[in-house]
């Protein structure tokens, strides 16, 4: 297997680590001609390469396994001139069984090598990309271990369920103890619980690692694209005073409180013969039904939409405060955008409802590939029920055996390369 590299980032910058991971890395130090450091600590040595002085590093030698790999790694934290990076990569490139990493496969080995689980292995990239505190919380849960946990909880569960039924097939001429029978029902039941409700509550776990959608909507000219913009503290939507000025949907990323938000702005609700003005309100029509959250505006306190929205979902908003200056009967909170009143309560509240729906037992299934399996392990379950210990006990087993496999890929064995690589080729180099 080659040695692997690369560096933390590929700009100028103070300081720059480059990291070299697998069963060559032991020959860095003669590679750059320095005395090889004790293991584990930080010492300063003077790179060298072709008999010119590179850079005057801090260098650690980490011998495997218990590496970030799991294999040995060498780290060089050099000064971030692109020339120094250049010159070792040169140095390292020269050497055979040596080449620079692709996306990811530091993690990869990681995984491969038995240091994290594949969801960890996921863990490690969405705590690379997250951007706000629940993210990062949450990247940090799977990467400390508990959906890990929770996989090999449920494995051992069927497990142990698959050793009962293979007692039942020995010795299936005997008459099976009701009690057996009850037993593997209510483990198969509570498995079925589990998963189920684990797959339920993914809606927002998955929804915190991607964003939640809040939409603004309401009649043309209530001040939507004012709203948007005031959010964002940039002017991002068009604002007229010509009713029907949005049809497009604007959307951006914003941070609501630690929550990650895909805010939009959308086309005014009325009746048009515009085409393209009636295009947009289908558009806006779509997109609220799939929302989190609707932030429903309007100034005269006629807050019906022409469509049904689930009332937890529904924040009504009078709008222009500064015109409207009485409290509507139906309102929930109130914005100037004019005088930038509200905006922040507004925010709040978003949050709030955020917390609201937040399930009481949290899932920690975080994207498509998790919940997929499980639902094929759900199937195989739901199947049993229909099954007869007497009669068909080793169709029970198939199905316990398909069930274990369903689960257990979501933390391990794929014997697949290509999923692997689909797992990894989203990572940026050097995790
Ligand atoms: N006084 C006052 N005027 C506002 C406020 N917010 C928006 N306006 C004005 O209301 C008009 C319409 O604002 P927009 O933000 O474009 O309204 P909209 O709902 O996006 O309109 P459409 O895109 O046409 O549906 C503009 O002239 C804004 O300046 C406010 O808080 N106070
Ligand atoms: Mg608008």
């Amino acid at each position: 297997m080659h040695t692997i590299f690369a560096s933390t980032n590929k700009t100028i910058s103070a300081i720059k680590i480059i990291r070299i991971t697998g069963s060559n890395a032991k020959k860095v130090p003669e590679i750059f001609d320095f005395k090889c450091p004790k293991p584990k600590s930080f010492q300063l040595r003077k790179l060298n390469y072709q008999k010119r002085l590179i850079d005057n590093a801090i260098v650690c030698w980490l011998p495997g396994p218990k590496t970030v790999t799991g294999e040995d790694v060498f780290e060089l934290h050099v000064h971030g001139s692109l020339i120094i990076e250049e010159l070792i990569y040169e140095a390292l490139l020269s050497e055979k069984n040596f080449r620079i990493a692709e996306n990811g496969e530091f993690t990869k080995r990681a995984f491969l090598n038995g240091v994290l689980d594949l969801t960890q292995a996921e863990a490690v990239n969405d705590l690379v990309n997250s951007e706000t505190k629940k993210q990062l919380d949450l990247a940090n849960s799977i990467l400390e271990g508990n959906l890990k946990s929770k996989i090999f909880d449920w494995r051992e569960s069927i497990i142990s369920i698959m050793s009962t039924i293979e007692v039942l097939i020995d010795f299936s001429d005997e008459d099976i103890p009701d009690n057996l029978e009850i037993s593997i029902n209510e483990k198969i039941h509570y498995l079925i619980n589990e998963i189920e409700k684990a797959i339920k509550n993914s809606k927002y776990s998955i929804s915190i690692r991607s964003g939640f959608i809040v939409t603004i909507t309401g009649k043309t000219n209530v001040g939507k694209s004012s709203l948007m913009n005031a959010i964002l503290k940039k002017n991002a939507s068009i604002v007229t005073e010509i009713p029907g000025t949005t049809r497009d949907i604007i959307e951006q990323k914003i941070n609501v409180n630690g929550f990650p938000v895909y805010l939009n702005d959308t086309a005014g609700l009325r009746k048009t013969d515009s085409l393209i003005e009636h295009v947009g309100i289908e558009k806006a029509k779509k997109l609220i039904s799939q929302s989190d959250i609707i932030l429903n505006l309007s100034e005269n306190d006629d807050f019906n939409l022409p469509f049904s929205i689930s009332k937890k979902k529904l924040v009504n908003v009078r709008s222009k405060s500064d015109l409207n200056v009485n409290k509507f009967k139906n309102e929930d909170i109130y914005v100037s955008t004019k005088y930038n009143i509200g905006i922040e309560n507004l925010l709040k509240h978003v949050s709030m409802i955020l917390k609201k729906i937040q399930p009481k037992e949290s899932s920690l299934l975080v994207n498509k590939r998790q919940v997929n399996s499980l639902m094929r392990a759900l199937k195989s379950l739901k199947r049993i029920r229909n099954l007869s210990f007497e009669h068909e006990a080793e169709l029970i087993a198939e199905e316990l055996r398909l069930s274990l496999n369903a689960v257990s890929s979501v933390s391990m064995v794929v014997d697949f390369e290509e999923i692997l690589d689909e797992i990894f080729k989203n990572f940026c180099i050097g995790k």
